[in-house]
């Protein structure tokens, strides 16, 4: 009997038994077929959904081959914040952490859940009616992209999930790729004569943002999950071990190595064991995150900012490996500054494989005897960059010489010059030096400074290197035929250019001060400067006495500054800036109600701040008018809450008390 087949019956069937070796393979760790009959099938259901394009679903498992490619990636709201975890750097941290709740929540006794702290990327799934229907990486944590497509590439990601799950929920975690695809991706980069990635967890991150998502498909990426976003509060279990297991349940990855844990002790022995582990462990990790186990308890301890008072991340310390200094080379900043950058036989440490690190400045040279040649200690901490710790001088060969330092600038030939006092030698040339010119160029296009879309470090190298430009104010001169002739240059971009030039036009006094790249006039002091004298006149034409006067400024910045307002050439650039590119502000009115906008607004400062230091944050608010006093009470208007805030952060929330974070404190500072 010749029975024709019914292709929707087909699909299902295929789906099914996919489906059944995906599991098989990925959650059980039991493959039942070979990895070419697995494709074989694939290709089969590929065929027949490309010929019947009506059976196509949502959790196909021909999604795993990608989608055809996308122009751009959608921007997807994250209903529930996706948080990011402050850090500890040693046991006494992960203590005091444990304090604060004891003392908050006053409690016999508290679990903790500890789990290790993967290093991926952090990504938000949501399920409805058990199928994956949307995913989107962490952003801001406010909103971030949307990456369906590439994540349903995501074997370990379950495209449908089993068991008895609630209609709509989000589940989150992180993406990561372990250490041996690591090694082969790169092997095969590297035959390929390709780029190489630095790290696992840069392959994860430039194999996840792909617009091409069979790109994603074809690098092995991997999931674990350990936390929630939206889900039906009726339907939450109390605590996140009971969370995870549930998700392991309805077929989602969780880590083996998380415990339930019922001491602070007990974490951190926890914690040591893992360290120990680590080089086993086929993925990397950066540390292990604790956290209160009791999602009512959690709830008690709410926020800072955008990490919760209820988990830490204790982060591994630096790690070291010994390698062969191959050369010392020395590169020119923008304020002239010699930097010393080693160059190494390459080195894995901290997860990344290493060949330069810096050798920070001369002093630094001179005092750890550093010499071509040598064998060193390289450290790594994080996201920071390598540096040369010692050198093991047991293995030095006798017949080594100490570190020449050059006393000409490598690049322009200028004397080398160093201040008494300071550790840093730098080239005289000035804006005369190409390098110090390139440097100073990057700075004033920065996205802080003039914020020239379009113009990258390595289009502002070949702009100085063709003499199409020999300083800012040559930006805005630039023709789009000069452009469009540059190395992989097109219309499109030279046009994108020409229009970030023109935007970049319209600013204010601060960032434009700020862009000058003065010497120690940071962000900050730009601002102080600009509020205090209102117009650049005043800044450029003020005497030490009046620079003095203004919060922030010390002698040393004083000098620096007058003497860029000598220089007869920065003036004229400053002018051409001006008169010829039309750069135009607002000056700032110094009335006594426009520069006093906080005017009696009573401030409390609390907890850490990266971008300003305490000092800074209390003059910039005195300069608006504002008071700052230490402690709380009903009378407070604001608090500014860093990481970290303790105690003051509750009452302020008890008070109903408006707090701010530091972005936000940096909007109110920079619109008054
Ligand atoms: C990582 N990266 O492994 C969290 N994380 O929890 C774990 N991250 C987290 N938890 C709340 N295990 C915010 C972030």
């Amino acid at each position: 009997m010749n029975r024709t087949i019914d292709p929707h019956e087909a699909a299902e069937k295929l789906r099914e038994q996919i489906n059944r070796h995906n599991r098989s393979y990925h959650q059980l760790d039991d493959p039942q077929i070979s990895d070419a009959e697995y494709d074989l099938l694939l290709r089969e259901l590929q065929i027949l959904e490309a010929t019947h394009p009506e059976l196509i679903t949502l959790d196909s498992p021909t999604h795993r081959v990608g989608a055809p490619p996308l122009k751009i990636f959608e921007e997807v709201s994250h209903v529930v914040p996706m948080l990011s975890l402050n850090n500890a750097f040693n046991d006494e941290e992960v203590i005091e952490f444990d304090r604060k709740i004891q003392e908050k929540l006053d409690q016999d006794s508290i679990d903790y859940i500890a789990e290790p702290k993967l290093d991926g990327l952090a990504i938000s799934l949501l399920y409805q009616d058990g199928v994956l229907v949307q995913a989107a990486t962490r952003g801001d944590g406010k909103s971030g992209e949307n990456v369906t497509e590439n994540i349903r590439t995501v074997r370990d990601i379950p495209l449908r999930l089993t068991g008895d799950f609630p209609p709509l929920f989000e589940v989150r975690g992180e993406v990561f790729m372990a250490k041996n695809s690591f090694e082969k991706l790169n092997k095969r980069a590297e035959e390929k004569g390709e780029k190489l990635f630095a790290n696992p967890r840069n392959a994860a991150a430039g194999s996840l943002r792909q617009l091409d998502s069979k790109i994603t498909a074809s690098r092995a990426l991997s999931f674990y999950c350990y936390g929630h976003g939206e889900f039906p509060a009726g339907n939450l279990p109390t605590n996140q071990a009971a969370l995870l297991k549930i998700f392991k349940k309805w077929g989602l990855p969780v880590s083996s190595e998380i415990e339930t844990i019922s001491s602070i002790e007990g974490c951190i022995a926890y914690y040591k064991n893992l360290e120990s582990r680590r080089p086993t462990l086929d993925y990397e990790i950066d540390g292990v995150v604790f956290k209160l186990n009791d999602f009512s308890l959690q709830n008690i301890m709410g926020f800072v900012a955008r990490a919760p008072r209820w988990a830490i991340a204790r982060k591994f310390p630096a790690e070291e490996a010994v390698t062969k200094l191959l050369d010392i080379d020395i590169q020119v900043g923008r304020t002239g500054a010699l930097t010393p950058v080693a160059r190494l036989a390459p080195v894995f440490v901290g997860g990344v494989t290493v060949t330069n690190a810096t050798l920070h400045n001369l002093d630094e040279i001179r005092r750890k005897d550093v010499r071509i040649g040598d064998q060193v200690i390289v450290r790594r901490a994080g996201d920071v960059i390598p540096e040369v710790a010692r050198v093991v001088l047991d293995k030095r060969n006798p017949s080594s010489t100490p570190f020449h330092f050059p006393e000409q600038c490598p690049i322009c030939n200028s004397t080398v010059e160093k201040m008494a006092g300071e550790s840093v030698a730098r080239c005289s040339g000035g804006l005369f030096c190409p390098a110090q010119q390139k440097e100073a160029i990057k700075h004033f296009a920065s996205r802080k400074a003039m914020d020239v879309d379009g113009l990258g470090s390595k289009l502002v190298e070949q702009l100085v290197d063709q003499n199409l430009i020999q300083n800012v104010a040559d930006l805005y001169i630039l023709q789009l035929e000069q452009l469009s002739s540059l190395e992989r240059m097109g219309k499109k971009s030279a046009e994108n250019l020409i229009a970030g030039l023109e935007k970049s036009k319209q600013t204010t006094l601060a960032t434009f001060l700020f862009a000058l790249g003065i010497r120690d006039v940071g962000e900050v002091t730009a601002q102080t400067l600009a509020n205090h004298f209102g117009s650049l006149e005043a800044i450029k034409t003020a005497d030490e006495a009046a620079l003095l006067e203004t919060a922030d400024v010390g002698p040393v910045v004083a000098k620096h500054l007058m003497t860029f307002f000598q220089q007869p050439h920065n003036l004229e650039i400053i002018e051409r800036l001006r008169q010829e590119a039309g750069i135009r502000w607002d000056d700032v009115t110094l009335g006594e109600n426009s520069s006093q906008p906080l005017q009696d607004k009573i401030f409390v400062l609390t907890g850490t701040l990266e971008k300003f230091s305490r000092d800074q944050a209390k003059k910039l608010l005195q300069l608006l008018g504002a008071k700052v006093t230490n402690s709380i009470s009903r009378k407070t208007d604001y608090l500014v809450a860093g990481e970290n805030a303790g105690s003051k952060l509750e009452k302020a929330l008890k008070l109903d008390i408006t707090i701010l974070d530091e972005n936000q404190l940096s909007e109110l500072l920079r619109k008054p």
